[in-house]
């Protein structure tokens, strides 16, 4: 049974106000949050950590130690640790893919007319991308565009023999990177599967055979089903460009019907988005006493309708159980990924009714109320009514929502930045490139992934984000990580420039854009390979991804997806900081071969740094060696001190 435990001290494990409000708060009313557990669960299994515990077959679970250097079939820990990665990687890639399955076919299906209450709300979107699998599109209905698209992007996940369609996005050069290092994927599903085929008992051997796969496994889901993911996105929903909103806790309003929606895909969201401006529904929420609607988002379903609708952001990944510890949330409804199963029991101390709503992701002591996607408003709009029927079982010595909360701007999608820097006649990045080619911004770095409770949740985020605008660095942002600035107050124009060094806020101010941009979920981290291949295009800063002065860093991962991420980024040629460390310490071979060898094969391998500090010197040591090998440092060291000369003045 639970050990009685340590005060905690709120001000350690979270950088924010009403973060800390809300775990004292659940300390008080004796209810149990990840924070707490964190703490039970603080001795972790060395085995574990070093990822050789081998539990493949039924003669283990075996565990390698200096004194037993196999397992009984053999293996090794080379072979453990490789094996135990790519089964991470594979569940990622799943993960992820499985999102974009859901969207292709969303987008077939309202192709058909099988789906009325969606529609394909940016045709320019629609032909922007059939245009780009060169999908004829002049003189031909809308529809049945989106239909051939859908069909094709089914088709990726299908595909047997043949290598992705989709990788032809990347630049050419990249591309015969990955063909000479035999990692270019083909289906999707076929790339997944044959993870978990190498991995069972007696088959792949070779850990670095092994990790090659898991590079390849990542690409498919990087450049493969998280890709389409956004591309069908922005068809069905719209892309996304330049919105206002506010994040954390304090979104939610104690008058208000408070309803959360949580989870990753933008389907189930978009409708409820919809129905709580519904007049009928608005009228419904005043007969139980409520003054109106407040619908939030948390994690990377926050993300997708914030992105296209400025849907307000009650917080990141660390924060679901602390929503509900406000006492004023009447109903959270999630989909898929990054659920907590402890929702349902944190709500038993408060009124929330937790509802699941997808058919792979129930939770016991949750509603399931399958989300129709056929019958969509109607589906959502019984949500909401349900939410309002359960205002009046608040208790109101319970409700205390924090009142904090920051403005933000979001919406930078790869084409918004596109015209912010060349103008709506002349969308282009050449004005990117050439701020780079000149120095005044050094390079590009995007920051992404979660929160992990080994870390005071959003410090190494913004530690570092604040050290690099700092040092005249453009940051990309999504997921927790856009979330962890936005709470922070950063993701205004006019907070991230008081910050920023000279060249970038110069070039930030001249074409209106802030400094750090929010490009949405985590399946949206392909938009910021979208940017670098962009850049790549527009000419001058090499012609494969690993030459760009660009860096990817998570700093608080904690989930499989990440993983995923991590290898699809240098497995495109870019180098990864990792704030926390892979369970991979068990195998030096595996460790060298994620570092050295990767940078070797793609331009790009994993790094591991605890310290942001520590970081932000690493990253700006590969920024300088890339534009050292590009040959445009010489040019920008007179420009710089000319700045430099005139700060100081
Ligand atoms: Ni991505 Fe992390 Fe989850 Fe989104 Fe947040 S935890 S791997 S950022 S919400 S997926």
């Amino acid at each position: 049974m639970a050990k009685e435990r340590e005060p905690l001290k709120p001000e350690e494990l979270v950088s924010d106000g009403a973060s800390i409000k809300m775990i004292n708060k659940a300390v008080e009313e004796g209810v149990n949050t990840c924070f707490t557990r964190g703490e039970t669960q603080e001795n972790k299994c060395k085995f574990g950590i070093d990822g050789v515990c081998c539990k493949i077959c039924h003669m283990g679970p075996c565990r390698i130690t200096p004194k037993a250097p196999r397992g009984t079939c053999g293996a090794d820990a080379d072979t453990i640790v490789a094996r135990n990665f790519l089964r991470e990687v594979a569940a990622g890639a799943a993960a992820h893919s499985d999102h974009g399955r859901h969207l292709a076919l969303q987008l077939k299906h309202v192709a058909q007319g099988k789906c009325a209450d969606y529609k394909l709300t940016d045709i320019k979107a629609l032909h922007r991308i059939a245009a780009k699998f060169a999908i004829p599109i002049e003189d031909r209905e809308d529809n049945d565009i989106a239909l051939e698209l859908a069909e094709l992007f089914i088709g990726e996940f299908n595909s047997q023999e043949e290598y992705l369609k989709i990788l032809t996005l990347a630049p050419e050069k990249t591309r015969q990177m990955w063909e000479k290092n035999n990692i270019k994927p083909k289906g999707i599903d076929r790339m997944v599967v044959e993870s978990m085929h190498r991995t069972h008992m007696g088959v792949d051997h070779d850990y670095r055979n092994i990790l090659q796969h898991a590079f390849r496994t990542s690409l498919a889901d990087g450049w493969g089903g998280a890709r389409l993911a956004s591309m069908c996105g922005d068809i069905l929903f719209g892309t996304p460009a330049p919105v206002k909103s506010e994040a954390n806790l304090g979104v939610l309003e104690e008058k208000n019907v408070n309803i959360i929606v949580h989870g990753h895909e933008p389907s189930l969201s978009e409708m409820m988005a919809a129905v709580v401006n519904d007049p009928e529904i608005k009228k419904y929420a005043k007969t139980v006493g409520a003054e109106g609607i407040t619908l939030a988002g948390l994690c990377c379903t926050a993300n997708e309708i914030l992105m296209r609708r400025g849907v307000k952001v009650a917080g990141n990944f660390l924060q679901q159980e602390l929503a509900i510890i406000t006492g004023a949330v009447e109903m959270m409804v999630v989909d898929v990924q990054c659920v907590m199963p402890s929702l349902p029991e944190v709500a038993s101390s408060y009124h929330t009714e937790i509802v699941t709503t997808s058919e792979i992701a129930h939770t016991i002591g949750a509603t399931h109320a399958v989300f129709d996607e056929k019958n969509a408003y109607e589906s959502a709009k019984k949500l909401v009514k349900r939410a309002i029927d359960n205002f009046k079982n608040r208790d109101s010595a319970k409700v205390a929502v924090p009142n904090e909360s920051k403005p933000l701007v979001a919406g930078f999608s790869v084409e918004t930045i596109k015209h912010m820097l060349g103008g709506v006649f002349r969308a282009s990045f050449r004005p990117l490139n050439d701020a780079i080619i000149q120095g005044r911004i050094r390079g590009v770095v995007g920051i992404v992934g979660c929160n992990n409770i080994k870390t005071k949740t959003d410090s190494y985020i913004n530690t570092l984000t604040k050290e690099l605008i700092k040092r005249n660095v453009l940051i990309l942002k999504t997921g927790c990580a856009a979330q962890a600035s936005a709470k922070a107050g950063k993701l205004t124009p006019e907070t991230a420039l008081e910050e920023a060094g000279f060249g970038l806020r110069e070039v930030c101010e001249t074409v209106g854009m802030p400094p750090i941009l929010h490009m949405g979920s985590c399946v949206d981290n392909c938009r910021i390979l979208d940017a670098a291949t962009e850049i790549v295009h527009e000419g001058g800063l090499g012609e494969i991804l690993a030459q760009v002065p660009a860096v990817g860093v998570a700093p608080e991962w904690m989930s499989e997806k990440a993983v995923t991420i991590g290898c699809y980024f240098v497995a495109s040629g870019v180098d990864v900081i990792l704030g926390q460390p892979f369970h991979t310490a068990g195998s030096e071979n595996v460790r060298k071969y994620l570092s050295e060898e990767a940078t070797e094969m793609f331009g790009g391998g994993f790094y591991e740094i605890q310290d942001p500090m520590d970081a932000v010197e690493k990253i700006m040591e590969l920024i300088e060696s890339a534009r050292e090998n590009l040959g445009i440092n010489k040019k920008s060291e007179r420009k710089l001190l000319d700045m430099k000369d005139r700060r100081e003045l």
